[in-house]
């Protein structure tokens, strides 16, 4: 039975407020870092009004590749979802990690009730044989703002394995999981479509000792993108809201054209077709030490 490992590092909470720095130290010690507070809570309930209305639109008035469960691009889209990328406090922890400038990696999206299974960030390019994940300058890190409290129970935020960003890739050739969610009652009652799956992963053994990570809504995780993680399972049995921006930051390198190469050509990466930065999200970009092109 997997059960939750404790950890010290409960004191990155936000109790006490560390230096960029020493948030660096903390993410290359432990594969990912909260950096508290991003967004306030009254920004963390304005930006779910906002956003949650937005998952419901009918499939002829959604951007393109948009479902129930995911919205894409959402800081072009979304202008209260800028602040999580652009807060001084993200770009200077970011920058600390990276050494350099960082860059917005063009992937992104706001997302509903998504609860992965366990999986690395780097899962799909290493099913696609490419290995250059695995060089050592390889920088790229998962960012999520999730707008819940996490809870070891009702879940809301996420699960890691200590260590696992240098343990090699088991999803590779695990079979992926097909689940979608069970039809509720009112599905059945309304002949509703069930649209949203509850479970991206693998069918693959869980780990014994994982990670819970204390996340409060509005705080930015940052995460090694080859750490094994999955979302915080909701084992209550009840529905909610669960919501939270996703993305990632990497260097301006090498890697990141590669990447950029890699995504540009899969067929169900349909926002980036049309992906056009607004002008002032740029600018703002620029001002606040962010390449986003
Ligand atoms: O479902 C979640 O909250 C985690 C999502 C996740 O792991 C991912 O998008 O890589």
């Amino acid at each position: 039975m997997e059960t939750a490992l404790k950890t010290s590092a409960g004191d990155i909470t936000g109790a006490v407020e560390k230096s960029p720095k020493e948030l660096a130290k903390f993410y290359f010690d432990n594969g990912y870092v909260i950096v508290p507070g991003v967004l306030s809570p009254e920004e963390v309930a304005e930006l779910r009004a906002d956003l949650r209305p937005k998952f419901d639109r009918p499939v002829a008035q959604r951007n393109p590749g948009d479902t129930v469960q995911y919205l894409f691009d959402p800081f072009s889209h979304y202008e209260k979802t800028r602040k999580i990328i652009l807060h001084p406090r993200t770009i200077a922890v970011v920058t600390e990690i990276l050494g350099e400038r960082p860059a917005l990696v063009r992937e992104f999206a706001a997302q509903l009730k998504n609860y992965s299974g366990w999986h690395k960030d780097t899962t799909c390019l290493e099913r696609a044989g490419l290995t250059y994940h695995w060089d050592k300058d390889f920088s790229f890190m998962t960012f999520t703002c999730y707008l819940q409290d996490n809870d070891p129970v009702k879940g809301g935020g996420l699960d890691v394995a200590p260590g696992s960003w240098t343990w090699p890739d088991r999803y590779v050739d695990a079979k992926p999981h097909k689940e979608t969610r069970r039809p509720s009652f009112w599905d059945k009652l309304l002949g509703r479509k069930t649209e949203i799956r509850n479970d991206y992963g693998y069918e693959i053994k869980g780990f014994d000792d994982f990670f819970t990570i204390p996340s409060k809504a509005g705080d930015l995780i940052l995460f090694n993108r080859k750490i094994d993680h999955r979302a915080t399972v909701n084992s209550t049995g009840e529905d909610y809201d669960k919501m939270g921006i996703f993305g990632s930051f990497s260097r301006n390198d090498k890697h990141l054209q590669s990447y950029h190469d890699f995504i540009g050509h899969r067929a169900d990466y349909h926002y980036l077709k049309v992906l056009n930065y607004p002008a002032d999200l740029v600018a703002d970009a620029k001002a606040a030490g962010l390449d986003i092109f």
